[in-house]
């Protein structure tokens, strides 16, 4: 019994690509050859191939039929197997669960912090590595950016912060282009940590975040409302340093308000800069002359002891 169970459970690797842009894979359950399935029917088509039918498999769809003998094809709403009844040449599939990003993780119940692949791109050939925040503020959370001591330089070049460098665990900078993949289509809120090396905690949300593609030089863009132990010197409209709207510097690419200095260069990081700053989480770890990580609540560097940035689409 338990061995024919174990073969009844036996699920095959079948990857089909849909005729679209990006690669979508399913697994087709071979527990379920030659039985027809009736929960949760959306629509009958008939389909000359798998792909066609597997393309139909859009977005009111969590798996679906394909009979190769009769080149038919059947849309289910939900995924629920039990109750199929016997006919010949049916073959069903169930898309895999390629994870957006944190938040999809945890509506699908993956609720303990820690590193997890994320699919931003669509696709399963671009696996990104993040650590996920499940517990804390509703859990959800992907973080962007965190350092937890000084033992990698953020003081990096254009490319570096574009790829993204660094350990999800310990210190990292997930990369703009991945930051503008998550956020380009869809609102997402802001949750900045500073930790201070006597142990304070303090934060800021904001309830709006994207950043722009490479070709809009990883533009920011904040939204309120802010709240928070920080204090905004992000969004502050009044402030002169704001960074809400700043195009993204690096020492060897100054894209910043000031028209004398490159604020990358001589602040030794990259960042949203204005005319410079006062707000910049990614300066010389742990030294005064990490100026402003959060001016005024946080003067300089040498009283951090780590920062979290993460975002969570609402
Ligand atoms: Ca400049």
């Amino acid at each position: 019994m338990s061995n024919l169970c174990l073969v009844c459970f036996i699920v095959a690797l079948f990857t089909v690509s849909r005729a679209t842009d990006f690669s979508w894979r399913y697994t087709a359950k071979l527990a379920f050859d030659d039985k027809k399935s009736e929960s949760e029917l959306v629509r009958k088509h008939d389909a000359h191939s798998l792909s066609e039918c597997g393309a139909m498999c859009q977005k009111d769809c969590s798996f679906f039929g394909y009979n190769s003998k009769d080149k038919k094809c059947r849309i289910h709403k939900k995924i629920f197997t039990s109750g199929m009844s016997e006919e010949t040449g049916w073959r069903y599939y169930f898309p895999d669960f390629l994870p957006f990003d944190c938040k999809d993780l945890f509506d699908n119940g993956y609720h303990k912090s820690s590193v997890y692949d994320i699919f931003p791109y669509r696709t399963k050939s671009i696996p990104v590595k993040v650590f996920c925040e499940m517990t804390k503020m509703r859990g959800g959370w992907t973080v962007i950016q965190k350092r937890i001591d000084g033992s990698l330089s953020f003081d990096r070049n254009w490319t570096d912060y574009k790829n993204g460098f660094g350990d999800s665990q310990k210190n990292v900078w997930i990369g703009n282009d991945v930051m503008h993949q998550l956020t380009k289509e869809n609102n997402s809120s802001l949750y900045i940590f500073i930790t201070l090396q006597n142990g304070t905690t303090l934060y800021e949300m904001y309830n709006g975040f994207s950043v722009s593609d490479e070709a809009g030089k990883y533009q920011l863009f904040l939204a309120g409302p802010a709240m928070g132990t920080l204090g905004d010197y992000m969004l502050d409209t009044g402030s002169y340093y704001k960074l809400s709207g700043m195009s993204f510097s690096t020492p060897d690419r100054d894209n910043d308000e000031h028209l004398k200095a490159n604020c990358a260069a001589a602040h030794n990081g990259g960042w949203w800069f204005n005319n410079c700053h006062h707000v910049f989480l990614n300066g010389q770890w742990a030294k005064a002359d990490w100026y402003g990580p959060w001016f005024p609540t946080v003067r300089d560097g040498s009283s951090v002891g780590g920062t979290v940035m993460m975002i969570k689409r609402h």
